[in-house]
C-alpha cells in the first residue's frame, strides 16, 4: 500500500450489530440481558457474519432513560455484570475476530453521577460542570427551549437555587462544554475503554454538545431552541480535539448519532481534514412516511425513499446504513408488510440494506424479522419518550384511542421487546419475568424455528451478508439510482475500477401489488432480456429468476450484469 493510498480501514468491510443488554439474553433468571448473556450468543452472532457490535449502555445507571443516563462512567452496571464479565466478553468476541464499540453519551449524565451530586452543592471543581442559569425575575426558566422528552429543558434545584439545563429527561442533566475540565473528564472515559480493547465509540446525540447561546428558540412547541445547539461551531472543536488527542492516537472509530443532522453538517462531521467523527447516523431514510421525527404518519413513497438515499449516497463517500436500532420502530413493521408478506418484505429490507454503499448496522432481532410489539395499552409500555409525547397529546385534547394509535407506531418500546430465541415461555430469553413483555407471536418468530430452514429471513440475511462479502461492487462500488416510483425502487452498484466483479442491478416492490416494469424505462435503459437475467439472478426472495417485466408483491431480486454466473454458484432463495 502506498503512502498516497491509506489501508482501507477495517469498520468499511465491518457487519455491525446492535445490542441493546436489558433484551438480548438473561443469563440468571432476574429477566434483564447481561453481559454473560451476550457471551453465550456470540457464536449465533458470528454464524449471522457479523464482525463488530456495538453495545448500547452498560454503566451504572438509574434507567430514567434505560442506561443513557449514566452515573458512573468507568464500571458496568451490577445488573448486567462487571469488569470481569465485560474483559470476558472483549475476549470472547475477539476469538471469533468480532470487535467492540461501546455507546458514549457524553452530552448529559445522570443526576445521580457524583459530578452532578457535587455540582448541586457548588462544590469545586464540579460546580460548572453542568449548565446552570437564574430564574427569570418571576422565577420561570431561562429559556423558552423544549426538551426531547417534552417540556421545558430548565430543572429548578432547590440546593443549588437555581435552574439546570436537560435537553433530554430532568435527570439527564447536560455537560457543560464551554467547561475546558469536563472535556478533560470525557477523555479520561475514552482511554478507560480503549486500554479495556474496544475498538471505538457510538456517540450519542455527538452533534448537540456545545450550546452557542441561550436565547429564547424561534420554533413551536417541539424542539423550541434547536437552532442554538444543533451542530455548532464549539461542538465541531471538541469534536476535533477528542479526535486529535484520542481517537486519533488509539485509531477508534466512531460513529456520530446526529440528531437532524443535514448533509452538510454531515460533510463537516465526518470531513477526515481536520477530523472528528468516522461516519455519522442521520434520520431522515426513516421519515420518509413521517411528519414530525418518528410521529405523525403520512402515506410512504419508494420514489421520496430512493430521492433522500441518494442524497446521502452520492452526498458522502463513505457512511453508516441502518433501518433499525433501539429507538426506531421494527422496519418489518415500520416499511414492510408484518402480516401477509411479512418474511418476503423482511427479506426484501434486507436487501436493500445490505446492497447500499456504506457499512451496514443491523439491530438484534431485526435478523429474524422482529415486529413491533402487540401491547394494547399504555400500561404495557416502559419508555419515557412514549409516555411524556402521549401527556402532550392529551395536552392538545388528542382522545385515547388516536394517541395510542399514534405512540403504537412510533414508541421506542417496539425496538425493546426481549430477543426471541425459541417458543417456549421466556422465549429462550429469561426463565424469569422479563422486564419487559415478551411479543405473543414469539411462539412461531424465533431464532431456533429459522436457524436450520434454508428459506428463513434469518438464512436470506447469512447469504445477503456472505454475497455483500464477496462482492467487490457491492461492497466498494458506486451507487446509482435508475427508476422509482410509490411502489418501485431500482438502482444498480457500479463496479469498482479493475475490478472483475461487474455491476449489480436491484430491484424492489415496496408494495403488496403485483407491479409492471415501467416499459418505457426498460426499453430506454434496459432490454427486457436483462431484466431477465436467468442465472445471473443472485437474489431472489421470491425465487424468481426472470421478471416477466413484472415485480410480485414485496419481492427483491438482485442481478448481476455481465456473463451469467457459472452453475451452482450460490444465490440466495427465499422460496
Ligand atoms: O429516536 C429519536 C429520533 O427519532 C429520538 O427519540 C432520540 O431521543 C434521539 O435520536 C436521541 O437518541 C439518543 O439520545 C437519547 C436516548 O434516549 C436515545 O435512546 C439515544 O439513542 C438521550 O440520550
Ligand atoms: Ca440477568
Amino acid at each position: 500500500m502506498t503512502d498516497a493510498c491509506p489501508p482501507r480501514p477495517w469498520w468499511k468491510d465491518a457487519i455491525f450489530y446492535q445490542i441493546y443488554p436489558r433484551s438480548f439474553q438473561d443469563s440468571n433468571g432476574d429477566g434483564i440481558g447481561d453481559i454473560p448473556g451476550i457471551i453465550s450468543r456470540l457464536d449465533e452472532i458470528a454464524a449471522l457474519g457479523v464482525t463488530a457490535l456495538w453495545l448500547s449502555p452498560l454503566y451504572c445507571s438509574p434507567d430514567a432513560d434505560n442506561g443513557y443516563d449514566i452515573a458512573d462512567y468507568c464500571d458496568i452496571d451490577p445488573r448486567y455484570g462487571n469488569l470481569a464479565d465485560f474483559d470476558h466478553l472483549v475476549a470472547e468476541a475477539a476469538k471469533r475476530e468480532i470487535k467492540i464499540i461501546m455507546d458514549l453519551i457524553i452530552n448529559h449524565t445522570s443526576s445521580e453521577h457524583r459530578w452532578f451530586q457535587a455540582s448541586r452543592r457548588g462544590e469545586e471543581p464540579y460546580r460548572d460542570y453542568y449548565i446552570w442559569r437564574e430564574a427569570k425575575e418571576n422565577g420561570d426558566p431561562p429559556n423558552n427551549w423544549t426538551s426531547f422528552f417534552m417540556g421545558s429543558t430548565w430543572e429548578w434545584d432547590d440546593q443549588r437555587q437555581a435552574y439546570y439545563l436537560h435537553l433530554f429527561d430532568a435527570q439527564q442533566p447536560d455537560l457543560n462544554y464551554d467547561n475546558p475540565a469536563v472535556i478533560e473528564e470525557v477523555k479520561q472515559v475514552l482511554r478507560f475503554w480503549l486500554d479495556r480493547g474496544v475498538a471505538g465509540f457510538r456517540c450519542d446525540v455527538i452533534n448537540l454538545l456545545h450550546k452557542t447561546s441561550f436565547d429564547d428558540g424561534r420554533g413551536g412547541p417541539i424542539l423550541r431552541g434547536i437552532e442554538h445547539y444543533q451542530t455548532q461551531l464549539g461542538t465541531h472543536r471538541i469534536l476535533q480535539e477528542l479526535r486529535r488527542e484520542v481517537w486519533e492516537p488509539y485509531g477508534a472509530f466512531t460513529v456520530g448519532e446526529s440528531f437532524g443532522v443535514n448533509l452538510p453538517e454531515a460533510q463537516a462531521l465526518t470531513n477526515p481534514d481536520p477530523g472528528e467523527l468516522d461516519v455519522v447516523f442521520y434520520f431522515d431514510h426513516l421519515e420518509v412516511d413521517r411528519i414530525i421525527n418518528r410521529y405523525g404518519p403520512k402515506p410512504f413513497s419508494a420514489a421520496k425513499l430512493m430521492e433522500r438515499l441518494t442524497t446521502w449516497q452520492h452526498g458522502l463517500d463513505w457512511n453508516a446504513l441502518y433501518l433499525e436500532n433501539h429507538d426506531q420502530p421494527r422496519i418489518v413493521s415500520h416499511y414492510g408488510d408484518d402480516k401477509k408478506y411479512w418474511a418476503r418484505s423482511a427479506n426484501l429490507l434486507a436487501t436493500m440494506l445490505l446492497t447500499l454503499r456504506g457499512t451496514p448496522f443491523l439491530y438484534q432481532g431485526q435478523e429474524i424479522g422482529m415486529t413491533n410489539f402487540d401491547y394494547t395499552s399504555f400500561d404495557q409500555l416502559d419508555d419515557v419518550e412514549s409516555f411524556n409525547v402521549a401527556a402532550l397529546m392529551k395536552r392538545f385534547g388528542l382522545p385515547r384511542g388516536l394517541r395510542w394509535r399514534l405512540i403504537r407506531q412510533a414508541s421506542r418500546d417496539n425496538a425493546r421487546t426481549p430477543v426471541q430465541w425459541d417458543s417456549w415461555p421466556g422465549a429462550g430469553f429469561t426463565t424469569g419475568k422479563p422486564w419487559l413483555a415478551i411479543n405473543a407471536n414469539a411462539t412461531w418468530l424465533n431464532y431456533a424455528a429459522q436457524d436450520s430452514d434454508p428459506h428463513s429471513v434469518l438464512n436470506f440475511y447469512r447469504r445477503l451478508i456472505r454475497l455483500r462479502r464477496s462482492c467487490p461492487t457491492l461492497l466498494e462500488g458506486g451507487f446509482e439510482p435508475l427508476y422509482a416510483d410509490r411502489a418501485l425502487m431500482i438502482y444498480r452498484r457500479t463496479p469498482v475500477d479493475g475490478s472483475a466483479d461487474p455491476a449489480y442491478t436491484i430491484w424492489l416492490n415496496f408494495s403488496g401489488r403485483t407491479v409492471k416494469l415501467p416499459k418505457a424505462w426498460l426499453e430506454a435503459s434496459l432490454t427486457d432480456a436483462r431484466a431477465d437475467a436467468g442465472p445471473s439472478c443472485v437474489v431472489s426472495n421470491s425465487g424468481r429468476h426472470s421478471l416477466k417485466g413484472v415485480l410480485l408483491p414485496w419481492e427483491a431480486v438482485i442481478i448481476r450484469e455481465g456473463p451469467p454466473l457459472a452453475e451452482g454458484t450460490e444465490g440466495t432463495d427465499e422460496s
